[in-house]
């Protein structure tokens, strides 16, 4: 499976992802072809609508203290939903599909999440720290939200003509 990824501004960040109700082949092939364009890109998280595909999938792989991303650490979660949320947490994030960007964002501490794995059995998380900002990253990805729809509206502005100018100095260079 070829897949690339989709940068704001493109539209199909702001679908909402479907529900996966098939767990098979066509859905294992998806989170295979998702994990190498998520390490080969230095990315811990990806939803699958960043490689335009609109199902509520997505893959994490948070780094041990000394950087590196076994791919034993590997979590995959289908139709992951937030059951229990509490504390704050602010978190300097960035998004594969919002190059070159980064800023806090403010999210729970703690969660419990529920989802299923790549065979529909049930599971459940505690995440907290990194984890837990990394889960409800992807999660909005899945509702058609990015983390830049967290900025205030002074911040945002700023960010689209930072934005705008480096889309423009990409294109010139190519
Ligand atoms: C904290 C940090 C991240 C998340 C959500 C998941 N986001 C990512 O995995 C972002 C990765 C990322 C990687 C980049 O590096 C390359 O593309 C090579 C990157 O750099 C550039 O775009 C130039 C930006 C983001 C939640 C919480
Ligand atoms: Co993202």
């Amino acid at each position: 499976m070829n897949l690339s990824i989709v940068e704001y501004p493109d539209k199909r960040l702001r679908e909402k992802s479907k529900k996966v109700e098939v767990f098979n082949k066509e859905l294992h092939d998806l989170l295979d072809a998702m994990y190498p364009i998520m390490v080969n890109t230095n990315g811990i998280g990806l939803a699958a609508i960043q490689v335009a595909h609109a199902k509520q999938v997505l893959i994490l792989n948070i780094p041990e203290e000394d950087g590196e991303q076994p791919i034993e650490n590997l979590i995959e979660m289908i139709n992951p939903l937030i059951t229990q949320k509490d504390g704050e947490i602010i978190y300097q994030e960035g998004c594969l599909s919002v190059p070159s960007f980064y800023e806090d964002i403010t999210r729970f501490e703690n969660i419990t999440v529920n989802f299923q794995d790549r065979d529909a059995n049930t599971k459940t998380l505690e995440a907290n720290g990194l984890l837990s900002v990394a889960i409800q990253h992807e999660i909005d990805h899945l509702n058609g939200m990015l983390f830049i729809d967290k900025l205030s509206y002074a911040r945002r502005k700023k960010f689209e003509k930072e934005y705008k100018r480096m889309l423009k100095e990409k294109k010139t260079s190519n």
